[in-house]
Order: C-alpha cells, then structure tokens, then sequence
C-alpha cells in the first residue's frame, strides 16, 4: 500500500508541473517531502520519508502529533534536508480540546537540522530557521491568544514564553484556530526571499479560502534544511493533529523549466527513471508479499474491479433485480390466470352436459362427447332416506297428537255451552242441599241438647260434676286449718334450733 501512495504522490507532482502558467513560478510537488492520507502510516507505524517521536502517533489518515493529555511533547521530521531555494508548504491542521481554553499549541518549522525534544512547542531552542508558531496559551495575558506568528532565529535567539513570543515575531494575526467545523490549513510560501503565511480559518471546506496573515519581505532562510512539525500541551491540553503536509519546489519562470511550460529533457528523463525504478521497486515488493503470504496470493491477485462494485452499478443491479422479480410474479399470475379460466370453461361444459342428461352419471345424448358427471354416493342416498324417514315419522305423530287434541276440544268446548247448563246448575244444587240438611241435623242436635241440659245435674253420685256452696267452704275450711297449723309447727322448729346458737 505504502508503495502505490508513493506513486500516486509521483503522479501528483507530475500534474501540478503541467498545470502552472508560464507567468507563475511552477509548482513541483515534492513527496519525499510531503504525508498525505489515506494509507498514510505504514504497517509498522511508519510514515514514509518521515521520523516522528515523542508521543507522536501516526495513523492511516493523520498523525496526532500530542493527544488531549498533559504535558505531552510530539514532533516530526524529514528524514533527509530539503535543498530548494524558493518554496511552498501546505499544512492541514486540527486542534480540537474540551476545554474552553487549550494548551500549549503547534510549530510548523524549516530549519538547518533535525529538532530534537525541546521547550519551544515539543522542539529545541535556539534553532536555525524559520518557525510558524500556533500558540493557543495566553502566557502575557494580553488576550491576543490563539494567535498565529512566524519568528526567524539565527541560533541566537532564546524563545520568550512569558511574552508569546511577540517583541520576537517576523509577523502573526489573531486566529482562533481550535475546534473548527473543518481541518484548519497554514499555506507558508518563501520566494524570492518574501515570506507570506496564509491562513484557511477551516469554517469551510473549500480549498481556496485563505486569507493573509502575514507578509515578510528580505528574510534569509537557509537553502537546505529539514521541514518539521512539533506540538505540546501544558496544564491544559488539545489534540494536535496535522492531516496533510505537502511540500512544492517553486520555480521561477525560465528556470529549468521551458518556455511551453513543460520540464526539460532531461528533467523528464529522470522523472521517467524515478517512476521506472518505482515500478520496479513496486513488483518486487509485490513478489516477495506473495513468498511471504502464499495463502493470500489469490487475493492480491484479484482484480480490483472484481472485488468493489460501483455505486452506478449496484443500483443498476438492483433495478434489474427488482424487475426481474416483477417479470416473474406476472408470470406466475398469468399462468393462474389460465388456470381459472380453464376451469371456468370446463364447469360451464358440465352445467350445458347437465341440461341435456336425463341422469347423473348417464352420457351426454346430445351427440356430443360423453361428459363425466359426478354421481351420488350410496351413503350419501342412505342419509337421505333416513332423514326423510324420520321426517314423516314426526310428521305422523304430530297428526296424531292434533287428531287427539281434536277429539279432546269438543268435551272441554261443551261444558260451557247454554244447553248442558242444566246438569252444573243441578250438582251445585245438590251440594247444597247436602249442606243444608247437614246444618238442620246439627241444629236439632244443638235444640236437643239444650233442652236436656236446663232440667236438672245428671245423676252421678261418683264424680260430682256440680259443687254445692256448703261442700265448697267446707273444703276451704279444712285447707285453711292445715295451713295454720303447718306454720305454726315450722316456727317451733326454727325457735328449737335457735337454742342451741
Ligand atoms: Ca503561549
Ligand atoms: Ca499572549
């Protein structure tokens, strides 16, 4: 993978030769100079061309210089001096932290030699070169943070942190640059010793939208040194991230370059060796992946175009699929259809059989061919039969329960009518004259009864049923006696026991 970015880089930097202007200095992309996504980091973690350190961290679309961490240092470098005398970087730039205020910022540098970890962003002190400083920390608390300066050392000078720098500065601008909608970029162009920075406030993601943000005329950079990128965080901390680093060789108008615009000869004889000894370099690469992973060589065999669809042919598949599957279902339907309509004509065949056919199962004689007519089953005959029978059978009783309620009605009917009035009137008159003679019977008894009792007590000397008056107080009398001489007896008793207390 690592090998095809590198070509497509080649390729890039032929383009941008093609496309200048006689009027413009031309534009040469320089890719061993330069890191661009994807496919960015190699397997190892590697960038091409490239040596990162600290807590740098190279993935396939960026290279996080510092995470959100405190005081963490990163930086990266070019791994060989780039010698040009006029030049162009385009870096594109994400700091994005939680807090309101981030901490400390970035450094994008051109000096003689390689950085190593320092107190300047991530990078060494007293440098040699050029740096373009993205300071998010107010340390002067003047309120003019994040601001955007680029400073010139001559190896003498000592970075004032307390001051941001800003008796120090080449130039700057007052930019927000932290937590915007899209990558921020910094364009740094050095030719014919003016220096010029400008700023993409990343609000859009349209590639043309810069803006100065300064300018520098007769500034001295050295002819060969190393492009770099260092970052760090402090109390506070934000992610620093750098997604694209490209570098240009500019180059002025008839140098090296033909009227017409186009490269040289022999500029283009070593393009067309560089791009040949890449090829070659990339076969190679290809074949000894193949020794080394012999179960993965029909993968990488295969065509690319066999492995990925296009987005214009999946959907022209799916409206194929989609009315393949239509074509199908009326098919279905219209064989149904068929199916119905055969039936229909062979049961309208069978009711014009019917009409003509004396009885189920005999052949149509009306000449024609024979129609098969279903006949009744014999069970379903015999359920017939039952049924009827059982049906004249309740039809019998219920004519015998009408005859009998018939010769009933005439009886009930007759006690109610004027002619046979005679014989009710003549059973009432005979109770009551029963009744009659019963109560004339008790009457006598109770005359008979009351004569017999006003004469004279019934004789009956053993059970005196009627007390004279003498017996009576005789009775009383003696009772009376009793009584008295009881009590009496009683109270002796009592005064005799009272004694002996
Ligand atoms: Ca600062
Ligand atoms: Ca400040």
């Amino acid at each position: 993978m690592a090998g095809i970015a590198h070509i497509c880089l080649f390729l890039i930097s032929l383009a941008f030769i093609l496309a200048q202007s006689a009027d413009d200095p031309t534009k040469r992309f320089e890719y061993k100079y330069s890191f661009k996504g994807p496919f960015l980091a190699q397997k190892d973690g590697t960038v091409p061309f490239w040596g990162h350190g600290g807590h740098a961290i190279a993935s396939e679309d960026q290279v996080r210089i510092t995470p959100s961490i405190r005081s963490q240092k990163g930086y990266m470098w070019t791994n060989t001096p780039f010698q040009a005398d006029h030049w162009e970087i385009e870096v594109t730039i994400r700091i994005n932290g939680r807090g309101r205020i981030g901490a400390d910022g970035m450094a994008i540098w051109f000096t003689e030699q390689k950085g190593v970890e320092g107190p300047v962003f991530g990078n060494n002190d007293q440098w040699r070169g050029l740096g373009v400083f993205m300071d998010s920390f107010d340390n002067d608390g003047q309120h003019n943070n994040p601001y955007v300066l680029a400073m010139i050392n001559d190896g003498t000078k000592t970075y004032d942190h307390h001051s941001d720098g800003f008796s120090q500065q080449l130039g700057g601008c007052l930019r927000d640059f932290r937590n915007k909608p899209f990558p921020t970029k910094l364009k740094v162009t050095y030719y014919k010793n003016t220096l010029v920075v400008l700023y993409h406030n990343g609000l859009t993601n349209k590639p043309d939208d810069y803006e100065l943000c300064l300018r520098a005329d007769n500034v001295q950079l050295p002819t060969s040194g190393h492009f770099g990128v260092s970052a760090a965080t402090g109390g506070l901390a934000d992610d620093h991230d750098v997604l694209s680093f490209l570098t240009f060789t500019l180059i002025p108008p008839n140098e090296g370059i033909n009227q017409d615009g186009f490269a040289t000869d022999q500029e283009r004889l070593r393009y067309q060796q560089e791009y040949q000894d890449y090829q070659q370099k990339l076969e190679q690469q290809k074949q000894d992946y193949r020794q080394q992973h012999p179960d993965k060589q029909q993968l990488d065999d295969w065509n690319v175009d066999d492995i990925f669809e296009a987005r214009e042919n999946r959907e022209l598949r799916q409206i194929f699929d989609g009315q393949t599957q239509i074509h199908d279902t009326m098919r279905k339907l219209h064989h149904k259809l068929d199916a119905v309509l055969g039936r229909q004509e062979s049961l309208m065949a069978m009711v014009s059989g019917l009409g003509g056919a004396v009885q189920p199962g005999v052949p149509h004689q009306g000449g024609g061919p024979p129609v098969m007519i279903d006949s009744i089953k014999r069970h379903e005959v015999d359920a017939i039969m039952t049924t009827q029978r059982e049906a004249v059978n309740s039809i019998q009783q219920l004519r015998q329960a009408i005859s009998d309620v018939q010769q009933r009605i005439p009886n009930v009917g007759g006690a109610g009518q004027p002619s046979d009035s005679g014989s009710l009137d003549s059973g009432h008159h005979q109770v009551l004259s029963e009744i009659r003679e019963g109560v004339s019977v008790v009457k006598r008894d109770l005359s008979a009864m009351s004569q017999r009792g006003g004469a004279q007590c019934p004789p009956q000397p053993d059970m005196p049923n009627c007390l004279t008056p003498t017996y009576f107080f005789i009775m009383i009398a003696g009772h009376f006696f009793l009584l008295v001489g009881y009590f009496m007896y009683r109270n002796s008793q009592e005064a005799k026991a009272k004694k002996f207390f």
